[in-house]
């Protein structure tokens, strides 16, 4: 219901297999760690809000057809797409409207899900909280997890994101706007009154924030037993000393790790950080130039686990079938893994996973 048309590197793999190879991938019990809210929203939904704000706020449907054919020079172009999706998810009714989608193209609908249907069988959905309208960052959580909630902790759990551009402190912001301090308490308040919070991640444009300020507050993180997961080493020669700040906090996972050196890597290999990797994310981004070129090869060599993710359907393309495609598919459309190998990768994601047991 929610997944968006899908094209690109992982439509080719996914068209080289045979029915019983997409079965077979269906079939796996698998789980979806990496997965941004907002930036797996589906066009059809996307659409109606259009229809519904155009004549409040005067939204050009011009820029949503943008939307549908979107094509990215560098990972710097890539955010500017959750402008014209901000724009839309602008009130409560629409995010949890657009949280439906995204659960149910992921999950199946509540007490309808079918294992051997869904794309898997846990999702932790990521999300950064932002003010909409007057409504507060704890609201937006609110809205959201009451839709993540429909569905048993089994099937599924709420990661709070933090974004790189947010101011740190409380006490320092001016303007109002969200800072990482107040995001942090909110995902550590809501743990503890036993709402589905499962963990806190670190994302946005690699470019920006000072990853040092952070540490007292993922300790925080840490301390309360929620789970931790940073976006790290998306770009290559990031702002001198991020990584190794990223790494300080001992994260529990790391998302993407395209350009950690090799020093950086036996830090991951050592720790056993398990990696989330998003192979279309990555080539269509261009920070990787191709399939053949992937880290993934790294760490499977190394048989470390790394767990298959989607990162953002909508601008990507794809679905997590059709990332699994990747990994089955011959070359030069796969990496012509075999299916002990792909059923390992999917044990992996499950066997990492921070809530759901
Ligand atoms: C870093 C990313 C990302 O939180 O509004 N986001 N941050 N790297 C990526 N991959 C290339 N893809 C998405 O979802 C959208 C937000 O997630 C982050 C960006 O901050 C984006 O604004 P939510 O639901």
């Amino acid at each position: 219901p929610g997944t968006p048309p899908i094209s690109g590197p992982s439509l080719a793999a996914l068209n080289t297999l045979s029915e019983e190879e997409v079965e077979f991938i269906l079939g796996l019990p698998k789980a979806e760690l990496h997965a941004h809210l907002n930036g797996c929203v589906g066009m059809e939904v996307l659409f109606e809000l259009a229809d519904e704000f155009v004549e409040g706020i005067g939204f050009e449907q011009s820029s949503l057809k943008r939307l549908e054919s979107f094509s990215i020079d560098d990972i710097g172009e890539f955010f500017k797409v959750f402008g014209v999706i901000y724009g839309l998810v602008s009130t409560r009714e629409a995010l949890g409207r657009v949280t439906r989608g995204v659960l149910g193209g992921f999950l199946g609908e509540v007490g309808e899900e079918s294992e051997s249907e869904s794309e898997c069988t846990y999702l932790e959905l990521r999300t950064t909280p932002r003010r909409l309208g007057s409504s507060s960052a704890e609201e937006y959580l609110e809205t959201v997890l009451e839709e993540v909630e429909r569905y048993p902790k089994e099937k599924a759990g709420l990661i709070v994101s933090v974004d790189r551009r947010m101011g740190v402190a409380t006490e320092n912001e001016s303007e109002g706007g969200i800072t990482v301090e107040e995001v942090v308490n909110l995902a550590i308040e809501l743990k503890k009154q036993g709402r589905r919070v499962v963990g806190v991640d670190v994302c946005g444009d690699p470019r920006s924030g000072d990853m040092e300020l952070l540490k007292p507050f993922m300790g925080k993180v840490r301390e309360v037993g929620l789970g931790l997961t940073v976006h790290i080493a998306e770009i290559p020669g990031s702002v001198s000393g991020d990584t190794q700040h990223l790494l300080s906090f001992t994260p529990d996972r790391i998302g993407h790790g395209t350009f950690l050196s090799e020093k950086e890597k036996e830090i991951v290999l050592e720790r056993r950080i398990p990696v989330e990797v998003c192979l279309s994310s990555n080539i269509i981004c261009k920070t990787v130039p191709d399939l053949a070129s992937h880290h993934i090869r790294y760490y499977l060599e190394r048989d470390h686990p790394i767990v298959l993710c989607t990162d953002d359907t909508l601008p990507f393309r794809t679905s997590l079938t059709a990332e699994y495609a990747l990994l089955l598919a011959k070359s030069p459309f796969g990496l012509g893994l075999s299916r002990e190998e792909v059923r390992r990768v999917a044990e992996w994601s499950l066997e990492v996973r921070f809530g759901g047991r």
